[in-house]
């Protein structure tokens, strides 16, 4: 995500950093590479020049400190101006009433109706609430469809009326449903159009005007950079939206519409989407996200991640057998288990510090695990249990059973076996036996 806005960032930083201190020339310099990464990255040019603007008299304004090297305290000022451009603090998200209405707009393709199985979701398994999804793109049958495997998957009712042509009535309709059904939150999906039009605006005005929703969402394809802006204007005149939704992170964003949506509609940016997994949506946080921009890695992420799909009482066991030295296959292919639902690997290792730019031009899909696991997958519950009996014969069968050859099982062999061993080293240090299993 944002990989070459990271590159250019950090390119524009090189200079000053090797500084002794700060002087107005290094400081010009600096803030003409970071306007020229901005704009490279689809940021508006005047967005842009405000930005580098404040940077350039903060850094003036700054006494010298003589703990802090030029380039440091250059970091540290363009973080929290970043900060600031994407809406400062964590927003709120209002979910009180009986039902609370989510209402979802944007254009076609955006990714509503995704998100809006996300949101659900979202709101279920993290916030303990009942939500309902409502169907109110009648234009394409295919529409309602979409948002009924959506549901089916995730296990959340979706209300629609197929032969309604009214989606005002629909959205209404829905609320008493709601209400019957004891459903907490409703998640209106609405129909989008190829490029804002009246017809469209009108109708998700009308809806709002009938159901005064607790949360008017804009989604936006984060792909499409300045557009994404141009449009996000459009919608917030007419519709005076709460908050904007980002998706596609997973793409070849560049960060232009992250970077430039707070600024022009002055609207927070709530949640960011990436992938077509139900359960891949986080709530945005302005720091975060600017830490991320500068290569300091998302750890905080990375750790509610690794929360959220930690089995406690699965870890102690692990960790009793690590102890024992037990560490089998299975117990391996558990923890790749694991690592997979956290979300796709390459972002995962983009979280951490320095990590993400190493990364960038190799090809590590959540498929690179797929080798592995059908070699373990080829091996009977004895031998994944018992690693040691796998003897000649019982290798040249599991490699055929995988479709590899017994190279490559001999070299997965030898890796689990170093990675034993160091487990093993682990557990006799004492730093080791603390750190393991503990939270
Ligand atoms: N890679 C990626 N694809 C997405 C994301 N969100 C939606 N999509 C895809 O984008 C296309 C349009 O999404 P959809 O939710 O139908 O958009 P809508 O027309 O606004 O309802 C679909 O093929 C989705 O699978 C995302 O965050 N990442
Ligand atoms: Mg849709």
């Amino acid at each position: 995500m944002f990989e070459s806005l990271s590159e250019k960032l950090e390119s524009a930083f090189k200079q000053i950093k090797g500084e002794g201190r700060i002087t107005e020339l290094n400081i010009a310099a600096t803030v003409k590479d970071i306007r020229r990464a901005l704009v490279d990255a689809d940021v508006n040019y005047k967005i842009a020049k405000d930005f580098t603007d404040k940077i350039r008299e903060t850094a003036l304004g700054q006494k010298v400190i003589t703990a802090v090297s030029p380039g440091q305290l250059m970091v540290k000022i363009v973080k929290d101006e970043l900060v600031e451009l994407m809406g400062g603090t964590e927003s709120t998200f209002n979910t009180k009433g009986n039902p609370a209405v989510i209402l979802i707009a944007g254009l076609q393709g955006s990714g509503k109706t995704t998100f809006s199985g996300k949101l659900a979701n979202f709101l279920k398994t993290k916030k303990g609430l009942s939500p309902m999804l409502v169907a109110a793109d009648i234009y394409r049958p295919a529409a309602i469809d979409q948002l009924k495997v959506l549901g089916g998957q995730i296990g959340i009712d979706v209300y629609s009326e197929p032969d309604n042509k009214d989606a005002v009535a629909i959205a209404t309709n829905a609320i008493k449903e709601a209400k019957s059904k004891n459903k907490n939150v409703l998640i209106i999906d609405t129909a989008g159009r190829l490029a804002v039009d009246e017809a469209m605006m009108t109708e998700v005005a009308n809806i709002k005007a009938a159901v005064n929703p607790n949360e008017i969402l804009f989604v936006v394809d984060s792909m499409t950079g300045q557009d994404a802006v141009n449009t996000a204007k459009a919608f917030n005149d007419r519709l005076d939206f709460s908050g904007v939704v980002l998706t596609k992170l997973d793409g070849d964003t560049r960060g232009g519409a992250a970077l430039s949506i707070k600024y022009t509609v002055n609207k927070p940016i709530k949640f960011v989407s990436s992938g077509e997994k139900m359960d891949t949506l986080d709530v945005f946080y302005p720091e975060r996200m600017a830490q991320r921009i500068l290569g300091m890695g998302d750890i905080t992420t990375l750790v509610e991640k690794a929360q959220a799909q930690f089995d406690e009482v699965q870890a102690k066991k692990l960790e009793k057998k690590i102890r024992k030295n037990q560490f089998d296959f299975e117990d391996f292919k558990q923890q790749l288990d694991q690592i997979k639902k956290m979300g796709n690997i390459k972002d995962l290792l983009g979280m951490i510090p320095g990590v993400g730019k190493a990364v960038k031009d190799i090809d590590i899909s959540d498929d690179s695990f797929k080798g592995i696991e059908a070699l373990i997958n080829s091996m009977t519950p004895q031998e994944r249990a018992n690693p040691d009996i796998i003897s000649p014969g019982r290798k040249a069968r599991i490699a055929k059973g995988a479709g590899k050859d017994l190279t490559e099982l001999n070299a997965f062999l030898k890796q689990f076996e170093q990675m034993k061993e160091m487990m093993k080293m682990m557990n006799k240090m004492p730093m080791g036996r603390m750190g393991l299993g503990r939270r």
